[in-house]
């Protein structure tokens, strides 16, 4: 592969003439010189990491195991709009991704070999009305979790549902937070109340219309109180964990009511005392076998890795940091994740959108996998004899 990179083109046709003889001779030009039509990282249509794009909610034959979808909604954030632009950008930034090409080093697998993966498109929500927006998005979750599993044969799978059937596995680029009450609400129709695992740098259990002022049905439901609305319509268990926090509050009573909501607190500090390894073990205890639903806000990570998010806060983890904790969860019961708060208008070198597609990537990985890789690290010292 690397020698043909740097083979002088002109000897490419003649090479290829003689590996092709009779045969090309049937084909046509381009299939007899250079065979295979093959996409590059900056060709071809947009899907996520160059996988089959099929609009799902129409196209009831194909099936998969793991299905992403994009819910462009943006109508219900505090600071800066823009992430209905979230799931392109996500999309855009994974253009060097591909199952072909999709072994990770630190995972020591490639997610793409171990299930039907396809892109789902994107669920074409209202921008006007967000009732009819979260509805949509409901109607849309449900319609692709019902489907049944492809079941390629080394999928590992959800453990079952209550409803005693296997499910496919979403993946889901956001869009504002938000959406995570409609998926809540869809996943509880097959899962029953399910934990959450919640990276973000805001606890986004803020009781309904503290960021409104003015109480409307409508209003309670942003992307700061989604959490709590879901908790008092008993979609979620109170073993939740949050991950990366670092937000200002009007005061600590809104940890009681976090607490209340079924949170336990992780904050961004708590890297520096706890490391990685002891902040995987407290969501791992938190967690147990429940069935999770993991949800990633980009703002967990520092602005100065993710800078296009509405809401940014300063001083995060950064994207080695938590892809690190993000393997140490494999083997936990996933039943969905997102990735959500990518609003590439304010991004730089398109930094955020490539960071957002390579954790997207390690959600796929924690689908499919049974345990966090057991990588060998060289000791510092047979390093040292080696040079
Ligand atoms: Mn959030």
């Amino acid at each position: 592969m690397m020698m043909m990179r740097y083979l002088p083109l002109a000897l490419i046709p003649a090479v290829c003439a003689q590996q092709h003889t009779f045969e090309a001779q049937q084909q046509e030009p381009w299939t007899a010189k250079y065979g295979t039509q093959t996409d590059l990282g900056y060709t071809g249509p947009l899907s996520y990491s160059h996988l089959p794009y099929t609009r799902c909610l129409d196209d009831i034959s194909t099936t998969f195991d793991i299905a992403v979808l994009g819910m462009p909604f943006d109508t219900a954030t505090s600071y800066r709009p823009g992430a209905r632009f979230g799931p392109y950008a996500i999309r855009s930034g994974s253009r060097r991704q591909s199952p072909a090409g999709g072994y990770a080093l630190n995972w020591m697998t490639n997610p793409y070999s171990h299930a039907k993966v396809i892109d789902c498109g994107d669920v074409p929500v209202n921008p006007y009305d967000n009732a009819l927006a979260i509805d949509q998005m409901e109607t849309a979750y449900t319609t692709l979790l019902s489907r049944p599993v492809n079941g390629s044969a080394s999928t590992r799978t959800a453990k079952l549902a209550h409803d005693g059937a296997e499910h496919p596995r979403i993946l889901t680029l956001g869009g504002d937070h938000t959406i995570v009450l409609p998926i809540l609400r869809s996943l509880h129709q097959v899962y029953g109340p399910i934990s959450v695992i919640h990276f973000d740098a805001h606890i986004d259990t803020w009781p309904a219309g503290a960021l409104s002022g003015v109480l409307t049905e409508q209003s309670k439901v942003t992307h700061g109180t989604f959490f709590t609305l879901a908790f008092e319509e008993g979609l979620m268990s109170n073993t939740s964990i949050h991950a990366g926090i670092r937000n200002k509050l009007h005061g600590p009573e809104l940890i009681e009511h976090d607490e209340e909501v079924g949170f336990e607190l992780i904050l961004a500090d708590d890297i520096d005392d706890l490391g990685t390894d002891e902040i995987v073990k407290h969501i791992r205890q938190r967690i147990g076998d429940s069935p999770v639903y993991l949800s990633f806000d980009i703002d967990t990570i520092d602005p100065g890795q993710a800078p296009a998010t509405g809401t940014p806060e300063p001083a995060g983890w950064t994207g080695r940091e938590t892809k690190r904790i993000l393997r140490g969860l494999a083997g936990l019961n996933f039943v969905g994740a997102d990735i959500v708060e990518v609003a590439p208008a304010y991004d730089n070198a398109d930094i955020t959108g490539i960071l957002a597609a390579g954790l997207a990537d390690d959600f796929l990985t924690l689908f499919v996998t049974d345990e966090p890789p057991k990588r060998q690290v060289k000791q510092k010292r047979a390093l040292k004899d080696d040079l």
